[in-house]
């Protein structure tokens, strides 16, 4: 059997990165502009085709037993008034958890169960500290509501895997947009 050695991966607050930076994943506008409800603000901000959200993934094996971990951080701005946000996915072994540590910023979490039954939703806030469970079964996706980056640490079984079909093809059920100066939760009219 061939051995894994331990490693360290650090988080660089002033420059707002991980290091080593791993697996670098980055999404602009562009790769989900689709999914954002104001189409006009979406034409006019893809001008500049903004980088939403970036996430660093540290090279682990993608088995059983590894716990895979990443650092993402989406940058603070709105698309109409819907706060930037990552495109959201469940996981190919639905039964697989997820944690989420916050580490800078504030913002949501949003999760929609992907069970047999009706979809039910939950959303939690997400502050500097804040330690988030996603339980098995729950579809979840991150949202900025501040004015600084939002970067949380995510850890999950190395086996899970990533489905994003049917939420780039529907959403969740619910947005967070901003409505009086306040992040709202609404229901999406296209779900
Ligand atoms: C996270 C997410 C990351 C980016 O590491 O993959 O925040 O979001 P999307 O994957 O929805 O683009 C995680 O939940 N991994 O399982
Ligand atoms: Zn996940």
């Amino acid at each position: 059997m061939e051995l894994f050695r331990p490693i360290n991966s650090y988080y660089d607050f002033e420059n707002i990165k991980m290091v080593p930076e791993g697996d670098l994943i980055t999404r602009n506008l562009s790769d989900m502009d689709w999914m954002y409800q104001d189409q006009e603000a979406v034409q006019e901000l893809l001008k500049e085709d903004p980088q939403i959200y970036r996430y660093y993934n540290v090279d682990i094996p993608e088995e059983e037993g590894h716990l895979q971990h990443c650092i993402s951080i989406i940058n603070p701005g709105k698309v109409g008034n819907e706060y930037n946000m990552t495109k959201g996915h469940f996981h190919e072994i639905k039964g697989t958890a997820e944690i989420y540590y916050t580490i800078q910023g504030e913002g949501m979490l949003f999760m929609q169960s992907v069970t047999d039954g009706e979809p039910e939703f939950e959303a939690l806030e997400m502050k500097k500290g804040t330690l988030s469970y996603v339980p098995p079964y729950w579809a979840h996706r991150t949202i900025n509501t501040g004015e600084e980056p939002l970067a949380f640490i995510g850890i999950y079984p190395g086996e899970a895997g990533h489905v994003y079909g049917e939420i780039e093809a529907k959403g969740f059920m619910k947005l967070l947009i901003e409505k009086d100066g306040e992040p709202t939760i609404i229901d999406n009219p296209n779900y």
